[in-house]
């Protein structure tokens, strides 16, 4: 399954594929000054339907601002029926999309002021992020030996495009190294995050995420947060250490792309038995039923692409 669709986009245009292109000479490919975020669309007996849409939205438009960007041509609402507009115009109902704002043109000193914001929207069908039996075995990760961004570096909040250097470097490490995630520090050597996902430690039947000050504030996470509640669980927002990992009975991680996967080994240490765990699979379940239209009490987070 490849990344293709009929349609793209393109500063308000929807354009064929093979018009989505961008210069050489577009700054945001040289300093990766560009904000994006990942959107899943999914089929739900309504018909399709883009999950949480106006905060995927909003935080696309605030991760702009975070990168300097003042003005935009789209408001929140456009950017949003654009959003509907590609998904409808593919013909697709499970789907994953992009929007990506990037500077443009004119800025070669480095002021984003000099430049002016662009901005495309993709999808395509794009199944098992993190492979095919992540879902049932859970996935192997290892302790980054990459840093995760210190807030006054790289803004945490903001999806900017060059943020995620930091993730390919600490992603393909992990990968040349077996594993197929990496789990990354923060400045302090707290656990903070993976290289595209949120991250939730279960122990005695508490369940603990790391607090948002080092990380991105997940949109996933933010619903995980909501579900496990509604669920009965306690859910704290605490430092969380390397070793504490280790000794949980339950770690999953969790993101748009991704969704809800359990963690069965860390650093070559079994978590609980080895697979996805008990509470992990009953949230797990809770959110494939969510994002699908299916669970009465969220159904507001499901944007019917109409
Ligand atoms: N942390 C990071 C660093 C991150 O990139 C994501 C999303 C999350 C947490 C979870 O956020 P949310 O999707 O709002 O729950 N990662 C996106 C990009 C993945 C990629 O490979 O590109 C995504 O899941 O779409």
């Amino acid at each position: 399954m490849g990344m293709e669709s009929k349609f793209i986009w393109k500063n308000g245009e929807m354009v064929p594929f093979e018009q989505a292109t961008v210069h050489f000479l577009t700054p945001a490919l040289h300093y990766g000054a560009a904000v994006f975020e990942g959107v899943r669309a999914y089929n739900t007996p309504k018909g399709p339907a883009i999950f949480r849409l106006r905060e995927h939205t909003e935080r696309l438009f605030d991760s702009a601002r975070v990168l300097g960007f003042r003005e935009f041509p789209w408001s929140v609402e456009e950017a949003m029926q654009a959003h509907k507009d590609t998904v409808r115009a593919n013909g697709f109902g499970d789907c994953y999309i992009r929007p990506l704002i990037y500077l443009d043109g004119g800025a070669w000193n480095l002021n984003v002021d000099k430049g002016k914001p662009a901005m495309m929207i993709a999808a395509w069908e794009w199944s098992n992020y993190l492979g095919e039996e992540a879902l049932a075995k859970g996935i192997r990760a290892n302790i980054s030996s990459f840093t995760r961004h210190h807030p006054n570096v790289s803004m945490t909040k903001a999806k900017i495009a060059g943020n995620y250097v930091n993730s390919i470097l600490a992603k393909t490490e992990s990968e040349r190294l077996g594993f197929q995630e990496a789990i990354m520090l923060d400045p302090q050597g707290y656990v903070a995050e993976c290289t595209g996902e949120n991250l939730f430690v279960v122990r005695d039947g508490r369940i603990t995420t790391p607090a948002t000050a080092p990380i991105l504030e997940g949109i996933t996470r933010q619903s995980i947060y909501v579900i496990a509640k509604d669920l009965g669980y306690e859910v704290t927002e605490a430092p969380v250490s390397r070793d504490q990992l280790y000794n949980a009975d339950e770690v999953f991680v969790c993101g748009s792309a991704a969704e809800v996967i359990g963690l069965s080994e860390i650093d070559f240490r079994t978590i609980g038995d080895g697979k996805s765990g008990k509470i992990t699979r009953e949230i797990q379940n809770v959110y494939h039923d969510t994002i699908r239209g299916k669970q009465a009490k969220y159904v507001s987070w499901c944007d019917y692409v109409g």
